[in-house]
């Protein structure tokens, strides 16, 4: 499909004058001043208010883009129940939920005591949700927990931290949802950078072991790497990817995340990651690419306060596009906003448009967990600040 699109766009850059814009291009929106004319055989769709995409037409497309039209009519044959928030057909995440705060609380205090540093998630939180109708649970953990820094990346687990993973990972997975387990150490293991490619492998390779019977575990390689070049942080997704494979781990998805903290909104641009990201290999083919995305001014997910009513639509649009230039799918493992009218329909355009995309798998709130107190962001029953207007006008909606 990439080479589809880049002799399109030769095609283009080579006959003089600018005819149209080429398959899954933008052509229209609010803010948005390029042409609006299609090239042959794609048609300007509207996918919201904010953003118009040329669409491969069904009559002229070739067999050669079969797999992303599969994409396209996997949105088309799947006309969900219409949504007064957005338009048109969408295709519904087949992973939604939470993250799961708790076991990566305390990061200073290695390994830290249970109950004073760190917590597992609740399951009446759990609950909670699954009850509503999501299904999906991000597990943050700490590798220092898991793997104590006197023996090592590749050295034994902690036996008593591990379990605490597999009876929350159990515990969600016995009811039918889906856990991530989500080593939350942006790349960095007791205060260094991860450099080396094998440890890492044998690490991912040990831990797939312990959950390989479980077809509804998702492995998420690691949260947020950062000030790492991109080359990199692909190089120890891809030998991950390998590892967890040749544990006999075949049939769980796997999440690989990109640096400058996986961000949506910097991933075709100054993260590096679109250049080098779209080599990743499967040998089962289930692997996605996880962005985060938060929706204030840094988009560090630590102001209530949303640029704009249209920021969430706007910083997934490119890494969208991007996805689907690719022939890959993403799933936005974080994002999070204030509860105030502008967060909640920025929180509503970007699920909006990632659901009208149908490249998205997921999207999980940041976060649930017995520990947040009055964080503007908690979902955590009863009471987080998010539960009497984000879960019901900005993601209930989008079940
Ligand atoms: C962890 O860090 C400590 C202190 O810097 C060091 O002594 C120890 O060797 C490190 N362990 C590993 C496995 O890197
Ligand atoms: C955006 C956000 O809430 N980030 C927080 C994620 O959780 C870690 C601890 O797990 C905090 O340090 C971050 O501030």
């Amino acid at each position: 499909m990439k080479s589809f699109v880049l002799s399109v766009a030769t095609a283009l850059a080579l006959s003089a004058p600018a005819l149209g814009v080429a398959v899954w291009g933008q052509c229209g929106g609010i803010g948005f001043s390029g042409s609006t004319t299609c090239d042959a055989g794609t048609t300007c769709t509207v996918l919201n208010p904010y953003y118009s995409q040329c669409l491969p037409g069904a009559a002229t497309v070739t067999s050669t883009v079969k797999s992303s039209s599969s994409v396209a009519s996997t949105t088309s044959t799947a006309p969900s129940s219409s949504n007064s928030l957005c338009s048109g057909s969408r295709t519904k995440f087949k992973f939604f939920g939470v993250n799961e705060s708790g076991a990566e609380f305390g990061n200073l205090n290695i390994p830290g005591v249970l109950g004073t540093d760190y917590t597992w998630p609740s399951p009446s939180s759990v609950d909670f949700f699954m009850g509503k109708g999501f299904n999906t649970f991000r597990i943050p953990f700490l590798m220092e927990r898991m793997s104590p820094p006197a023996t090592g990346l590749t050295g034994p687990f902690d036996t008593t931290y591990l379990s605490g993973l597999q009876t929350i990972v159990s515990y969600i997975t016995g009811k039918g949802g889906y856990a991530l387990v989500d080593p939350h150490n942006f790349m960095i293991y007791n205060g260094t950078t991860i450099s080396d490619t094998n440890a890492f492998q044998t690490w991912w390779h040990n831990l797939a072991t312990v959950f390989k019977s479980n077809p509804n575990v998702v492995f998420d390689v690691m949260n947020e790497p950062h000030d790492i070049p991109a080359q990199t942080v692909f190089n120890l997704n891809q030998a991950a990817v390998n590892g967890i494979r040749a544990a006999g781990a075949t049939s769980q998805l796997i999440l690989v995340e990109g640096t400058s903290y996986t961000g949506a909104w910097t991933w075709t641009t100054s993260s590096g990651n679109s250049a080098v990201f779209g080599a990743i290999k499967d040998p089962n083919n289930n692997v996605a690419i996880e962005m985060h995305q938060y929706l204030d001014s840094d988009g560090s997910g630590t102001s209530p306060t949303c640029v704009s009513p249209t920021i969430g639509a706007e910083r997934v649009q490119a890494a969208t596009q991007w996805l689907q230039q690719n022939n890959l799918k993403g799933f936005l493992g974080e994002i999070g906003a204030g509860s105030n009218a502008d967060c909640i329909s920025a929180i509503q355009g970007a699920l909006c448009e990632m659901q009208q995309s149908g490249v998205w798998l997921g999207a999980l709130w940041w976060a649930a967990g017995p520990w947040w107190g009055t964080y503007f962001q908690s979902i955590e029953p009863p009471s987080g600040a998010a539960i009497p207007s984000i879960l019901p006008q900005a993601l209930e909606p989008f079940l």
